[in-house]
């Protein structure tokens, strides 16, 4: 008897014509042939895939991506609900008939020559109740290798499906990676992705934003659940007792580095569970508990160093997973090790860049592209926490949101119920940075870190938000954060880093109630007595500018958030347009 996977797949070979259909299951003995295909293989005259050091880096490979695919391509990301109106201001739309059209035209004989490799994976622990089946199929081994390393592939997730229809089908083939027929198509109505075009983890490895993300918040929509881009952390106090943290940002915020934090605080522990998504739940006893879907971390390399996140770098030269991939880095010849900015202070003598020419430290150009990556297994992470597996998923008890915002924003507050937590999360902002496309220092509006990733009309999203009051019997506080505030000589005032950890504690001490906070217009307010600022040289005067709220700054701030929220037009829900007026007269 033949299985709707077994059809799917046989019905996708047909349209597609690989030579070779390969069903990956997940084992280490495959994940090394893979990898030595990979090393012989030749794309545009390099290999696939290059073994690194591996006495500094054991078990890696370096691998260069066309120039033209170093990123997520939001322009030719679409999601083709059937109702143009349900997918909102947020997302390009396109009929889902005319798309499938579309990618039909590019998937015709894409794979010829080439070989399928058909990717059973589940998201989540496939002991979980909140886990999800998926099957990727891909012809490029870079991908396949990498979907191993950040989803649970294997014969589990197969034997999950067994004669069911129900799971996640994403169509990926790189084509001629050329931008001029790349699209991610996104069918969430039909539990569909269709990619062409790119390798580029974001567009490739449809587990991740496609499938986590995008099509996650649908289902969640649909089902009574939350698909977040959000870290999961538990942190554990001197005690020993852990409060569980999720946490949004826009990029550039430090986000890894909060998941990953070694905290200078005494006695204090920082327990990782996610670094970029979280699977919301109501639990049995109305708490809202998360997961981590993903099974590896997808990081941008530069910036991250010993100072920065040294757990990172002990999670980068672990042994405990193979493989570990870095791309678009720079190589050091002389030692055979990936490089980037940020890595060390000294810039090595010999070293490729990463579109392969010898690297000219004259040039005034990085050595690393700024969106290089590594694609390491959760489980060379030495802060990993043994909550990671828990089906169940852990407690949330707060939730941060932040940006990065040189004024206007303080260094942390709390929010003063679950509609304004909503509101507060809902507005956002962070200054881009160089790194980014477009100009430095303008603020773009990024609700819930989500506004790239939610798969239908945010509005609607901003209603299942404030719908959770009424799902769950506890809900967690809110916390708005901004480790990034300038002083008049655009110097940071606060150090950021190991230091955060004294926010969280602020943090723990509000959930278990043994502060009080002060009231002030955008929410309730440490008094600084109550902050652990032991051993920081930091001023009382500058303690005060870090919390202070500049009328001035907040009336044009929400000029600004008018303009944003007419955006999404008259779906809006009226508890936000509410919270706003409130504050608008607080200003006034
Ligand atoms: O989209 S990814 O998760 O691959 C990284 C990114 O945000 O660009
Ligand atoms: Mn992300």
């Amino acid at each position: 008897m033949t299985t709707p996977l077994q059809k799917w797949v046989q019905e996708v070979s047909d349209l597609m014509t690989p030579d070779k259909v390969y069903w990956m299951n997940g084992s280490d003995e495959e994940a090394k042939e893979l990898a030595k295909m990979a090393e012989s293989e030749k794309v545009n005259g390099n290999p696939i895939l290059t073994k690194l050091n591996d006495k500094e880096y054991p078990n890696s490979y370096y691998h260069r991506s066309n120039p033209n695919d170093v990123a997520r391509t939001e322009h030719l990301t679409f999601v083709c609900l059937p109702n143009k109106d349900d997918v909102g201001s947020n997302n390009i739309w396109m009929d889902p008939k005319e798309a499938k059209e579309k990618m039909n035209g590019l998937f015709k004989g894409c794979m010829k020559g080439r070989t399928m490799y058909v990717i059973p994976f589940v998201m989540g622990n496939p002991k979980s109740n909140y886990a999800k089946n998926c099957v990727q199929f891909t012809d490029s081994l870079y991908v396949a290798l990498s979907m191993r390393i950040m989803t649970r592939v294997g014969d589990v997730a197969v034997e999950r499906i067994g004669n069911s229809d129900d799971f996640f089908k994403g169509y990926h083939s790189i084509g001629d990676v050329n931008p001029d027929r790349r699209f991610i198509m996104h069918f969430p109505h039909e539990n569909t992705v269709m990619s062409f075009g790119s390798g580029y983890g974001g567009n490739a490895l449809l587990g991740k934003k496609c499938y986590s993300l995008r099509i996650g918040s649908y289902l969640g929509y649909k089902e009574g659940w939350l698909a977040e881009h959000m870290i999961v952390i538990g942190v554990e106090d001197p005690q020993g007792k852990k409060t569980y943290f999720l946490g949004a940002f826009p990029s550039a915020c430090g986000k890894t580095n909060l998941a990953l934090l070694d905290p200078v605080l005494k006695g204090y522990k920082v327990w990782t569970i996610g670094d970029d998504i979280a699977w919301i739940n109501v639990g049995p006893d109305g708490q809202l508990y998360a997961i981590n879907p993903e099974a590896g971390f997808f990081g941008v390399a530069p910036g991250t160093g010993e100072k920065t996140n040294p757990v990172m770098i002990d999670t980068l030269k672990s042994d405990k997973f193979f493989p570990t991939l870095f791309t678009n880095t720079a190589v050091d010849n002389d030692n055979n090790t990936p490089w980037w900015e940020g890595l060390s202070k000294e810039i090595p003598e010999n070293m490729t860049e990463w579109q392969g020419a010898k690297y000219d430290k004259t040039s005034g150009k990085p050595a690393a592209h700024p969106n290089s990556r590594f694609t390491v297994s959760a489980k060379c992470c030495p802060t990993m926490s043994d909550e990671f597996e828990n089906p169940q998923g852990v407690p949330i008890s707060g939730i941060i949101f932040g940006g990065r915002r040189e004024k206007t924003m303080p260094l942390v507050y709390e929010c003063s119920s679950w509609d304004h937590g909503v509101f507060t999360a809902s507005i956002i902002g962070s200054e881009t940075t160089a790194a980014q496309a477009g100009a430095s220092g303008v603020v773009r509006r990024d609700p819930m870190a989500m506004l790239p990733f939610c798969g239908y009309n945010m509005a609607d999203y901003f209603t299942h938000w404030l719908s959770f009051k009424n799902r769950a019997k506890k809900l967690p506080k809110i916390f708005m954060v901004n480790w990034f505030r300038k002083d008049e000589n655009g110097k940071f005032m606060w150090p950021g880093f190991r230091d955060n950890s004294r926010i969280l504690k602020w943090m723990i001490d509000r959930i278990e109630g043994t502060v009080e906070a002060q009231e002030k217009e955008l929410g309730l307010f440490p008094k600084i007595e109550d902050m652990d600022l032991s051993n920081l040289n930091i001023s009382k005067e500058i303690m005060e500018k870090l919390l202070s709220i500049s009328k001035e700054e907040w009336k044009s701030e929400i000029v600004m958030i008018e303009e944003f929220y007419a955006k999404f037009g008259d779906k809006m829900p009226k508890e936000l347009k509410d919270q706003l007026d409130i504050l608008k007269k607080k200003f006034a």
